[in-house]
């Protein structure tokens, strides 16, 4: 159901805001690159004393915000650190600055810069995806996608295998900074990990979907994400064919996120629901 205000982009203006997005995402990464100190120090936590923010996270975002406000005035933007400026375009920038922040703060090779656009409220219960980028600071790999226009990885379009059944499926996950959060994820990993090749646990959600768009990894679920970990991810993922969902029969949103194809995806989701792994307990 397309919101009343949602505009209606066309074809042209699709590939001018993807393009957008890749460029915000690879000269983000540039600078993380460029300006990454010797020693990255912690300058807050947020949700727990294990959900750290940098300088870099908050540079970035500055970086961006002030990228899209030039560029694009009349939309609005939505980011990890703080930035939630209306547009009146009825589009929003949802951004993730550094997404994979612990990696990066430890220097483990695997966190994005994560730039989505959306039509309609940036919620993830009625967005539209419209266009996304995702790009890997570490391996300088970078994903892109717009609605109807397909997925590619560095610049090619992504063209995805037959799925494996589970138990040859390779599944990545994340899990949450709440003891009690990450509790309830490891009985549903006691539940899940019998049943598959093996698990994944990059630290970054955009990079996730990514890889699962791409088949590096065959399958991806996590609880708990926030709307600018999935937004750029989902797009891509779906875009390059495959499923992206919450449980239930839900949309993807901040509850559970599940990306996959075939027979795989759907005894993971009956996994999954067994498990109540979005049980609203913890
Ligand atoms: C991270 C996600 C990751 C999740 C981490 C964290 P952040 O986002 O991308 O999938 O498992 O707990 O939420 O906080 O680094 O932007």
């Amino acid at each position: 159901m397309r919101h009343p205000e949602v505009p209606v982009m066309r074809h042209h203006d699709l590939s001018a805001a993807r393009d957008l997005a890749e460029d915000l995402a690879v000269s983000a990464g540039a600078l993380i690159r460029e300006r990454r100190p010797k020693q990255v120090e912690v300058l807050e936590t947020k949700s727990s004393k294990v959900d750290p923010v940098t300088e870099m996270d908050q540079f970035i975002e500055n970086y961006l915000v002030t990228r899209i406000r030039a560029e694009r005035p009349l939309d609005g933007i939505l980011g990890e650190e703080g930035d939630d400026i209306p547009g009146t375009s009825g589009l929003t920038w949802v951004i993730d600055p550094i997404d994979g922040t612990v990696n990066y703060l430890y220097g483990v090779a695997s966190c994005a810069v994560s730039v989505a656009l959306v039509a309609g409220p940036p919620d993830p219960l009625s967005w539209q995806p419209l266009a996304a980028a995702v790009h890997a600071v570490d391996f300088g790999r970078t994903w892109t996608a717009a609605t109807g226009q397909g997925a590619t990885a560095d610049g090619a379009p992504i063209r995805q295998n037959p799925p494996a059944p589970l138990s040859r499926s390779l599944v990545a996950t994340g899990f949450g900074y709440a003891a009690r959060r990450r509790e309830g994820q490891a009985r549903v990993l006691l539940e899940l990990l019998p049943h598959i090749r093996d698990i994944r646990r990059l630290g970054s959600a955009a990079i996730d979907l990514c890889l699962q768009a791409e088949g590096a990894v065959d399958l991806y679920y996590e609880r708990g994400l926030s709307p600018w970990d999935f937004a750029a991810g989902a797009l891509i993922a779906s875009e390059a064919g495959s499923t992206v969902c919450g449980l239930r029969g839900a949309r993807p949103t901040t509850t559970m996120v599940v990306a996959g194809r075939g027979e795989a995806l759907t005894e993971l989701l009956r996994i999954l629901e067994a498990a109540d792994a979005d049980d609203p307990a913890w």
